[in-house]
This record gives C-alpha cells, sequence and structure tokens, in this order.
C-alpha cells in the first residue's frame, strides 16, 4: 500500500517515469494494497491554511475579554420588501477604520426556513486582480445553488418587521408567525427564536470571519544574518504564510485570488445533541472537536475523498459530504444547512451549565456551539426552526428534493465482487444462487470487465459474449450493474478519449489545458459533468447501440467521483484545476461527484428511444441533491466486527441528513470474514436502504453458498426475510420519496422526547412500519440489549413473545448466530410477501401477509402499503395503490386508499390492471384480543361481496402473545375490504 500512495502523491513529469509509474500502478493492481490509511496524506485543519487560520481567529476572540467581531451592518442600507432583508455588512479591516463591503440578504421563505447569504461587493463586480495571469472567475462561487436546490425558495410575503430600533430589528415570520430573526447591526449577529425562545445563534461569538480579496503586497526582505536562508519580513498580526500558494506533499496550491475563506459560529442554545454533516465514520450524536475526554481534536472534514481503508471513530473526512446538522432536545428539533461545495470543517463544543436565562425552565442547559469553516464561495445558511425532526428534514427536503423512487429490484440484494472474472463466471453464480435457492436481484461487474480500464468497453477474452450473459440473467428476472468511474483512459484510438479531447470537455488545468492525471487506467482525463454539454455526450454513450453488450436490465455504478486521482493532493484534483464556467475546483470539489453521478442518471433515462425508465445509480461520492439522482455506499470498509459495528450509525446519518439509499459493503471490502462475521453481516444487511455484499480483488471468493452450514442456511434466511419484507421496505421509500423522512430511523427521530435515546444509534425502525432492528455487530455474542423507546407493547418478531419492557431502559433479547433480533412494535401493521422468491421480478405478482402487531390497548394498530411499476414512471400519473389498514375496536380490519382516492375513477394502465387481481392472502395477528378465542372464521366484506375465511387462533402461553392467523382471506390488494372479527 504504501507504494501506491507515494505514486499518488508523486508528481511525476518525464516520460520514462510516467511509463514506470503505469507499470507500477498495473503491477500493484495485481497485488493490491493492505493497511490502514495513511492519515498523513489527508490535512488535519492545521495542516490546510484556512482552517488553521480560522481556528486561530477563534482562539483569538474567546481568549480576548473585549473581543468585538469586526462586522457591522451600516444600518443606512437596510431594506426590509417582500419577505427579504437586505444591506451591507462593513468589515473593518485595520485600526485606521477601513472597511470592506459585503452585501448581506436574509431571506424568509414561505415553508418557515430563513436562509442568510453574505457576498463580497469587490468580487461581484470582478473589481479584483487575479494572479499567475489566471482567467479563472473573479466572483465568489454562486453557483451552488444551482446544482443543488430543487424549490421552497418562495418568499414568505407575510413576513414583517415587528420591533426595529437603531440597535437591531426583529422579523417575524414562519408558519403561525412563531419564528423570529434578532438581527443585531453592530457588531453583526442574528438570534432565531422560536415561540420567543432563542434557538439559534449567528456570530454569537463573533467567529463571523469573511476573507476579502487583497492584493499580495510583497514584502521587503529582512537583513539576511550570517548563515541563514533570504528571509522575508514576517507579517504583523495575521499568518500569511497560507494566503498566496500552500504545499501539500508535494502538489503546491497556486491560489491565484488569495486568501477568501468563509466562516461562522452557529450556536444551538439549549440543544447538547447535533447530528449530520455525513460522512464520518463516527457515533450519530457528534463529539466535540476542540479536545477533552473522549473528544476530537480535529474540525469534523468535509472534503470528498478517496480515503481507502478507512479509519474509525475519527472526524477524518470520507467519500461524500452533506452539510447539513440537525440539533436535537427533548422536544424540539433545529438544523442548519451551510450549502458550499468547497472544502469545510465543521468545530463543535458544548458549553455545559449555560446560565442562559432563555433556556432555564425548558430543562436544558447545554449549547452546543459550531463553527462552520469553507475555503471559498457564499457565506450561505438555511435555518430550519423545526421544532419536530420531521418538520427539519421535511423543510431541507422541500429545498433540496427526496430520494427519488428506486427500481424496485434495487431493493434486492446485491451481489457483487472485484471481479467477476468473466461472463462464464457471472452466469456460473446466478445458477448457482438459484441450485442453493439464495434470492438476488442484481449481479455487479467492476472495472475488470473492460478492456485494460476503458469504460464503455468488454474485455474481449474474458468477456466474449455480453448479450448472452444479460439475457440469463433477464431469464431469471435479475439485473446486471457494470461499472463506469469519470477518469477516461488517455490512450491513442479509445474513442471515448478523442471525443471527449475533440469536444472540449474535459476538466481543464490551472494553465487552463487539458488535465492529465493517474488514476486506474494510468495517465487520465476527467470529464467535467459540470458543463451541460458534457452531460449530452455523457448521455450519447450510454445507448444501447452505442455501448454494445448491455441490455434493459443493464444498470450503473459510479466510483472514485471525488474525483479519485491517485497522483493529486490527497489523492484528488489540484484545486486550481478549472471547471466549466471557469470556477476553480477549489469552489465545486464537494459537488464534482454528485455532477458525475447525475450525468450517468440522465444518461440512463434515454437509452433507447421511447423507453424512460428509473434509472439506478450508485454512487461512492456524493453531495446535498445527490438523493434525487441515485442510492450510495460508503466505500472501502473491511472485513472486521468494528466495521461491522460502523455501519449502522453512518447510515443512520445519512438518513438524517436527507440521503437515506445507503448501504455499506456487506462482509467488509478488505480482508476476509470469518463465517461468523459474514453471517452477521448479511444478518444486517439485510436491513440496510442498499443491500449488497462486495469484496476486494485480494479477498477470498465469499458469495452466500461457499460459506457453509449452517451459515449458508443462516444467511438465506436473512435473505428471504429481506424479500418478504419488500414492500414494507419499498413502501418506506415511498415516504422518504414523499416527504423526506429517513427509511431507517434512530431512536431521537421516532422518539424525539425521549432523552436516553438521544445517544443511541446502534438499531433502528425501519420505516413507519414499528419494526425496530438491532444487528448484533459483536463475536460471540448470545443476547444484546436493546433500548425500548415508549411505553408500546414489544413483540419478538418471530417466536410473538411479549418482552417486558419499560420505557426509556434497555431490554436483553437472545441472539444465537441464527437469529437478528427484530422487534415488532404494537399498535402497526405492515405487508409481507411471504413465497420465498429467486428475485424481487419473480414476486411481482404474488399475494400479500399482513402483520397486524396489536397496540396495548389490545385493540388498535394502522399501516400503510405503497406499491407500483418499481420501473416506469406511470406513478407520477396515479398508477399506484396506495392502502391505509386500520385495525380498530379490536374487531375490525379495514383497508382503504390511504390518499381517499376514488380508485374507480384512475385508469387503469396495464400495471394497474394486473395489479388488481393481486389478493390479501393471510393476516397474522399478534397480540389477538382473547374473545376471538374458539373463532373459526371471519366475515370478509369486499367490491360489494361478502365471505368468511378461516381463522385459526393460538392462545397466549408462557410470556408468548396470542396470535391469530386468517387464511385465504381473498380480498383484493388494491381493493378497499373490511374483516370482522367479532
Ligand atoms: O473498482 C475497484 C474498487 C471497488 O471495488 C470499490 O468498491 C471502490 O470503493 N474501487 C474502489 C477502486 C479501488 C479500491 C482499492
Amino acid at each position: 500500500m504504501s507504494g501506491l500512495f507515494a505514486m499518488r502523491s508523486a508528481a511525476l513529469s518525464s516520460t520514462r517515469w510516467a511509463v514506470l509509474l503505469s507499470l507500477l500502478i498495473v503491477f500493484l493492481g495485481l497485488f493490491p494494497p493492505i493497511g490502514a490509511v495513511k492519515e498523513h496524506d489527508f490535512k488535519k485543519c492545521d495542516q490546510s491554511g484556512f482552517c488553521k487560520r480560522n481556528r486561530a481567529f477563534a482562539d483569538h476572540a474567546t481568549e480576548t475579554s473585549s473581543w468585538q467581531s469586526p462586522y457591522n451592518i451600516d444600518k443606512a442600507t437596510v431594506t426590509f420588501v417582500d419577505g427579504q432583508f437586505k444591506g451591507t455588512v462593513l468589515k473593518t479591516i485595520n485600526e485606521q477604520g477601513e472597511t470592506v463591503n459585503l452585501p448581506i440578504t436574509v431571506s424568509f421563505l414561505r415553508s418557515g426556513v430563513a436562509r442568510v447569504t453574505v457576498d463580497e461587493e469587490k468580487r461581484q463586480k470582478q473589481e479584483i486582480e487575479l494572479r499567475h495571469d489566471s482567467k479563472v472567475r473573479k466572483e465568489r462561487y454562486n453557483e451552488a445553488e444551482q446544482w443543488v436546490i430543487v424549490g421552497g425558495l418562495a418568499l414568505d410575503q407575510e413576513a414583517k418587521i415587528v420591533y426595529e430600533d437603531k440597535k437591531q430589528m426583529t422579523i417575524q415570520y414562519g408558519p403561525s408567525s412563531k419564528f423570529e430573526a434578532v438581527i443585531q447591526f453592530s457588531p453583526f449577529s442574528v438570534d432565531f427564536r422560536r415561540d420567543g425562545v432563542s434557538q439559534i445563534k449567528f456570530n454569537d461569538r463573533g467567529l463571523l470571519n469573511v476573507e476579502h480579496w487583497r492584493p499580495k503586497v510583497d514584502k521587503p526582505e529582512v537583513e539576511k544574518k550570517e548563515g541563514e536562508e533570504t528571509a522575508v519580513e514576517e507579517p504583523k498580526g495575521e499568518d500569511e504564510s497560507t494566503w498566496w500558494d500552500e504545499t501539500f506533499g508535494s502538489n503546491t496550491d497556486s491560489k491565484p485570488r488569495g486568501p477568501e475563506s468563509v466562516a461562522l459560529d452557529i450556536t444551538f442554545t439549549g440543544y447538547e445533541h447535533v447530528y449530520g454533516i455525513p460522512s464520518h465514520a463516527g457515533p450519530l450524536s457528534l463529539k466535540e472537536t476542540r479536545g477533552g475526554e473522549g473528544a476530537y481534536t480535529d474540525p469534523y472534514r468535509l472534503y470528498n475523498a478517496d480515503v481507502f481503508e478507512y479509519i474509525l471513530d475519527s472526524p477524518m473526512t470520507l467519500y461524500g459530504s452533506i452539510p447539513f446538522l440537525q440539533a436535537h432536545r427533548k422536544d424540539s428539533t433545529v438544523g442548519v444547512f451551510w450549502l458550499n461545495a468547497a472544502e469545510t470543517w465543521v468545530d463543535i463544543t458544548k458549553a455545559k451549565g449555560s446560565k442562559n436565562p432563555l433556556t432555564l425552565g425548558i430543562g436544558a442547559k447545554t449549547n452546543t456551539q459550531t463553527h462552520w469553516i469553507s475555503e471559498s464561495g457564499l457565506l450561505d445558511v438555511f435555518v430550519f426552526l423545526g421544532p419536530t425532526p420531521k418538520d427539519v428534514t421535511t423543510a431541507y427536503a422541500e429545498l433540496t428534493g427526496t430520494t427519488a423512487m428506486p427500481q424496485e429490484f434495487s431493493l434486492g440484494y446485491h451481489q457483487c465482487r472485484w471481479n467477476y472474472v468473466s461472463d462464464d463466471d457471472v452466469k456460473d453464480v446466478d445458477r448457482k444462487m438459484d441450485k442453493f435457492k439464495i434470492p438476488y436481484d442484481v449481479i455487479w461487474l467492476d472495472i475488470e470487465y473492460t478492456d485494460g480500464k476503458k469504460y464503455f468497453t468488454w474485455d474481449p477474452n474474458m468477456f466474449k459474449d455480453p448479450i448472452g450473459m444479460g439475457k440469463q440473467l433477464l431469464d431469471h428476472g435479475r439485473k446486471l450493474v457494470t461499472i463506469i468511474d469519470p477518469h477516461i483512459k488517455n490512450e491513442e484510438g479509445y474513442h471515448v478519449v478523442s471525443e471527449l479531447k475533440s469536444k472540449d470537455l474535459a476538466v481543464k488545468n490551472k494553465e487552463g489545458n487539458i488535465f492529465e492525471g493517474w488514476c486506474w487506467p494510468g495517465s487520465s482525463h476527467w470529464i467535467d459533468a459540470f458543463n451541460p454539454t458534457a452531460i449530452e455526450w455523457w448521455t450519447s454513450l450510454f445507448k444501447y447501440d452505442k455501448f454494445k453488450g448491455t441490455m434493459e436490465n443493464t444498470w450503473v455504478w459510479n466510483d472514485m467521483n471525488e474525483p479519485s486521482v491517485f497522483n493529486g493532493p490527497e489523492t484528488t484534483m489540484p484545486k486550481d484545476n478549472i471547471h466549466h464556467g471557469g470556477w476553480e475546483h477549489r469552489d465545486v470539489h464537494n459537488l464534482n461527484g454528485m455532477t458525475f453521478h447525475n450525468a450517468t442518471a440522465t444518461a440512463l433515462l434515454s437509452r433507447k428511444e421511447g423507453e424512460y425508465r428509473r434509472p439506478f445509480v450508485l454512487t461512492r461520492s456524493f453531495f446535498a441533491g445527490s438523493q434525487r439522482v441515485g442510492a450510495m455506499w460508503t466505500g472501502d470498509n473491511q472485513a472486521s466486527w468494528d466495521h461491522l459495528g460502523a455501519a449502522v450509525p453512518m447510515l443512520l446519518s445519512q438518513g438524517i441528513a436527507g440521503f437515506p439509499f445507503s448501504g455499506a459493503d456487506v462482509g467488509g471490502f478488505f480482508g476476509n470474514p470469518d463465517k461468523e462475521l459474514q453471517t452477521r453481516w448479511y444478518q444486517a444487511g439485510a436491513f440496510y436502504p442498499f443491500f449488497r455484499g462486495h469484496a476486494h480483488i485480494d479477498a477470498r471468493r465469499r458469495e452466500p453458498y461457499l460459506v457453509g452450514e449452517p451459515y449458508t442456511s443462516i444467511i438465506t434466511a436473512a435473505l428471504r426475510l429481506r424479500y418478504s419484507l419488500l414492500p414494507s421496505w419499498y413502501t418506506a421509500f415511498y415516504e422518504a420519496h414523499r416527504d423526506g423522512t429517513p427509511i431507517i430511523k434512530p431512536m431521537f427521530y421516532t422518539h424525539p422526547d425521549e432523552e436516553a435515546g438521544f445517544d443511541v444509534d446502534d438499531q433502528f425502525f425501519v420505516g413507519n412500519t414499528g419494526i425496530l432492528v438491532k444487528p448484533i455487530v459483536q463475536e460471540n455474542q448470545e443476547s444484546t440489549d436493546i433500548f425500548i423507546p415508549d411505553d408500546e407493547v414489544y413483540y419478538d418478531y418471530f417466536t410473538y413473545a411479549v418482552l417486558p419492557t419499560h420505557k426509556g431502559k434497555k431490554i436483553t433479547v437472545s441472539a444465537p448466530l441464527d437469529k437478528t433480533p427484530v422487534l415488532m412494535q404494537g399498535g402497526h401493521i405492515f405487508p409481507r410477501r411471504d413465497k420465498p422468491r429467486r428475485s424481487s421480478a419473480l414476486m411481482r405478482w404474488d399475494d400479500y401477509t399482513l402483520v397486524v402487531a396489536v397496540s396495548k390497548d389490545g385493540k388498535s394498530a394502522e399501516g400503510e402499503l405503497y406499491v407500483d411499476d418499481g420501473d416506469s414512471f406511470d406513478y407520477e400519473q396515479g398508477q399506484y395503490i396506495h392502502r391505509k389498514f386500520i385495525l380498530a375496536d379490536g374487531n375490525v380490519l379495514t383497508s382503504v386508499d390511504a390518499e381517499g382516492r376514488d380508485e374507480k375513477a384512475i385508469a387503469e394502465g396495464s400495471w394497474l390492471k394486473e395489479m388488481r387481481k393481486v389478493s390479501v392472502d393471510r393476516v397474522i395477528i399478534v397480540g389477538a384480543p382473547s374473545s376471538w378465542s374458539g373463532k373459526k372464521e371471519v366475515t370478509v366484506e369486499s367490491e360489494g361481496k361478502t365471505w368468511t375465511s378461516p381463522i385459526d387462533y393460538t392462545p397466549g402461553a408462557a410470556g408468548r402473545a396470542a396470535f391469530a392467523v386468517v387464511r385465504h382471506l381473498g380480498a383484493k390488494i388494491g381493493a378497499d375490504f373490511r374483516v370482522s372479527f367479532a
């Protein structure tokens, strides 16, 4: 590994070295590296000039008792029109009182969200000079919004000034005018209040810092003393050493615009827990970052990077970032979204024992203080005042979009490894899965399927007949995913690179020439997916007649899109590279992965004239908004118990940051899991929103049928559990698509009032099913403790045992190797399909089972089912079934349209017509009332007919709930029905 990393950071210029390097890469590719991430290959805050400067600024402010923020609003410039406050912040830059103009806009949005944007006048007007004859844009990057925001920007015309004097202005806004923003002019600060109580404060600690443009002034040389190098006079006050250029490893960043960071302190008044800002391998409830017991010493970093074999419990950056954070205390959630795509760091500290009078009386005494620091771009922050976690996630989703309705197959199991070596290999695995009756939906091809890492080609020897392979999969209802990365091999005669060059669609270097770097194929260029013309061209490459060998069951995986550049600084692109529109890579880095993912998904929308289906594209890198495009996974984890344990908090964090279609490599990417670990990982993975087994090229083959008994059977049972619950998973995806809620939900989200659950991150609820899962992530564990967030009744999923639970306490449940701890919370109804099949496609017309977990009141429960064709966009035209099931009074179960639609009025397409023939076959009622004892039949009414169906009642015994099973119910899933137990 060390060799590869050394190579990745080496700046090689001569052809001889280049050839040697490519040979070495090929060689090392054959024997890929082992060993943990080289932390020193990635910057710490004190190696990142702007982070270090802003932390020093913060320290100075904190240590100076008389500190006053040098930012003041010039009252004379203030206007407030149609829900928008505008003015100029004056930044005092020296003792003479000289100031710099920073235009500020505070927009109050109809949704109740407030947005604060600060720009720099000189840069807006392009009145700055660039160094090194650079041709990049002079403005601060102001296009992040175009990629990220899809709605919710309408202004709240009702917002009004309710108080104003020389010092401040109070604006009332939001639903029922419950929110207020108190904008203080001097020094500038904003206090966001709900019902008169302070929730979020900007610049309360005076850490606002907008590094304004200034020309480089060459300092006079000081007299050289004997034996010393030529010295430059050290500037007084600020540390200029990283203003004009900055070296890390062998790369020097030329910084044509000099220092330009933006930073702000944001305090959450009375909030002890903060969540979000993925992706980091650490707990869901974020840690403090400025030292102290158990705290990190570095800020959380958001700078998408190929962090090979990442370490756990670390604020280190990973492959993707979403700068959205929620703060939570009992019964209140608020949040901020920091819309900035440049390298960003977030420091978190908690000020305990605060005597803040505004928080007294509500029991909270801790303020969480955050300090956000970005290298360039606008200061652009959205503020959410809740008060529920759902209010916050929904408002965020209105801005950035919700998770796309997925291809239904993509919720099934994905079988991947680096690599299935030939088309015969793929066909063989496919047959063996059938032979062993192991359900799966998708088999994946990693980079080796290509001809010499040239995407859109096939290895002519190993993949002679990709269409034959695709057809076998199609016959079994299965799909193929092929990897397509953004680095394009720089090889004479390769049509993709020739077109990329001739059409001028690649990312440029600082000189404005095509950027060349190193990745898997050796010398490569990178498509600039910020360019609309590049997206158009990219789309053309995926047409079935262009990417020969693909067909309608082929889908795509985008890897390495941070982008990963082996010989670039921190394994990525130089920051002074140039993108479409003249923006520096520095400005857009964290958006890069999303633009590529987006280009690929766009391409899949039109592979053939007349074909318009939901794309499936997995991405490694992402940003806010990526949820609209596809799924993500947590990158290169390891086959270790620790990594298994790390996955759930990471996926929970993804969910509350609005990108819930997420998974971790099941089995662990690097290394070889032992049989127990692999089994436990499948049991956990069966409850990841995205469920894929994957392995490194060096890892031993580990398809589930190879593990041997009893493991293969246990893994198969976990897979079948996933498959039987697919209707519930699909319904949870629909809910996420509708309003941005997470698919797997942490305790604080479902039970915002139960304080003991606020830092619980190793268990979760699946959608609104009431299914509570606690994966086993430790070796030799035969039991586990599950935290119970409320006083509902909880049943064991498999045995129907009623657990002796207490709100806010843990309960021990047994978990031998063949059991995943899964509970059912009383009060819920969820749909299943219980007939074991080989793939989700084969389950399409299967009848349903409804599981009713009766509430502690012994008579009620509710749940939903959403189903559509799982492939097209016809659901947008009403081609779906959405039912609400209600058990009332312990004697009637009804099914009604969840949206109150008159279903007869919906014109039936072919899918809906067929689906209307599908029935509810069984209803299992767990916690069935004892009055049903001895009952032999129930009365069913539906579609104007009445009939009876048999019911078997089993009385409760030895801690197990009474349960009843209605067989052959026969009511159609799409029709209203009423089952009477009386
Ligand atoms: O394409 C090869 C791998 C892939 O299997 C993995 O899932 C990605 O995260 N890829 C990274 C590149 C090389 C990793 C060592």
